[in-house]
């Protein structure tokens, strides 16, 4: 990676887990797009691509604004910003309990990760999908149309921004389907009959509010879960960080949380399980999280920083592909063996979601949807979402877990 700029780590958090042999990513790389604009630029881009996607699974893009011009993002940001900040109620009336899709506000304190709350709201909207026939299966649900928009008088134009940002990272992320393939020494085209028509594209609006108590002036400034540690479900994620809180963190193959600072101007990329899934490991799926601390929001001198605001854009794979065709791409022998076999990985991000993100990529998320929204998935879901939280239950406290709790995808199995 001796081309590639690095961010340096001076605050790196050791787990108590012990480090494996294995080498391990310390920075985070950052990517120039600008370079896709020479053929000898290109060549460079997709030899970092590589390593980045093998390594470490997370990166900068840089020289974004081509993508996604200044004024796209900024009209959407001071959207996003002003509909977060509304006050509760009326946030409230577009609550996610609504929506069977899980689109729509949802409120601090009702979404969980790794069966522990977090300390941030979201609003979720989706690129535009129609909702699944009645011959589908239940999993389906994860896409639908955006049925729940704030009131126009309230955050005037927000839909139409949200809209123009999402068309516009969709359209990197077409280009990222050619690029991420170009990379792994396949055709261009080879990862295109993975995505559905229309692609499913989700938008996330994170606010983590500031905490009520000051910080403290000595060392025992307690961590907080922001959001706890996971891996992102789909093919990559596209984050705007839009504050200049520290928190975000990347857990290398060591065990070790390694900072992702915002960076201004640039787009946090990373790699999620579908990825990972059809390449055969080769892609890695890196767990992280946003772990924060009341000092984190105040800048160097001490002055407070607001809450934090981060918009996620996630790509994802066509939801109903069978665990076949997620295993049916065939990569060069070379690029296979870039895949760690028997590598050990330390990881902090549940075990229990892999077996459903390996059945296919619906499968996978929604099973997330309804462990990190109970309440909307007790609304929808009552049967099925009991079923999984216990199996989450028991995975997470028992050893040697064998247990099969997916009977809840037997009545509406394709194969069946
Ligand atoms: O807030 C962030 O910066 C990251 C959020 C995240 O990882 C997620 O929502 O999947
Ligand atoms: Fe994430």
């Amino acid at each position: 990676m001796s081309t590639t700029t690095l961010v340096e780590t001076d605050d790196v958090h050791t787990s108590s887990r012990p480090k494996s042999s294995h080498a391990a990513f310390t920075s985070i790389p950052i990517l120039d797009l600008s370079l896709l604009d020479s053929l000898a630029g290109k060549r460079q881009f997709l030899s970092q691509l590589r390593e980045a996607l093998v390594v470490v699974g997370f990166f900068y893009f840089s020289n974004i604004d081509r993508w996604l011009p200044p004024s796209v993002q900024h009209t959407f940001v001071s959207k996003a910003k002003e509909l977060c900040n509304l006050p509760l109620e009326k946030k409230l009336e577009i609550d996610m309990m609504n929506s069977k899709h899980f689109l729509g506000y949802s409120q601090m304190g009702k979404e969980r990760t790794a069966r522990e709350v977090d300390y941030r709201e979201m609003f979720d909207f989706l690129s535009p999908v129609p909702a699944p026939g009645p011959d589908e299966p239940v999993y389906m649900n994860v896409q639908g149309p955006n049925q729940q928009w704030p009131d126009e008088k309230e955050v005037q134009g927000f839909r139409h921004a949200l809209e123009t940002y999402l068309a516009a990272v969709g359209k990197l992320g077409e280009t990222m389907t050619i690029l991420v393939a170009e990379a792994l020494d396949l055709e261009a085209t080879a990862l295109m009959r993975f995505f559905g028509s229309p692609p499913r594209n989700k938008v996330s609006l994170l606010k983590y509010p500031e905490p009520p108590v000051a910080p403290p002036d000595d060392d025992d400034d307690d961590d907080f879960q922001g959001v706890g540690s996971h891996k992102d479900g789909g093919f990559l994620t596209y984050l705007l960080q839009a504050t200049p809180h520290h928190g975000l963190e990347a857990q290398n193959k060591s065990g070790i949380w390694i900072p992702v600072p915002p960076i201004p101007n640039t787009l946090v990329v990373n790699v999620g399980r579908s990825l990972e899934s059809i390449t055969g490991g080769v892609c890695t799926a890196t767990t992280h999280r946003v772990n924060l601390s009341a000092r984190k929001f105040l800048d160097g001198n001490g002055y407070p920083l607001g809450p934090r605001f981060s918009f996620p854009v996630f790509q994802t794979l066509k939801m109903d592909l069978t665990s076949e065709e997620m295993a049916s791409l065939k990569l060069p022998k070379h690029i296979r063996d870039l895949a760690a076999d028997g590598e050990r990985v330390d990881s902090d991000a549940e075990a229990y979601f892999e077996k459903y993100h390996l059945e296919s990529p619906g499968v996978g998320i929604f099973t997330a949807r309804l462990t990190s929204h109970p309440e909307v998935g007790r609304r929808w879901y009552p049967g099925i979402v009991e079923e999984i939280l216990k199996g989450q239950a028991e995975f997470a406290t028992c050893d040697s877990f064998s247990g099969e709790s997916a009977c809840w995808r037997k009545p509406v199995c394709k194969t069946k």
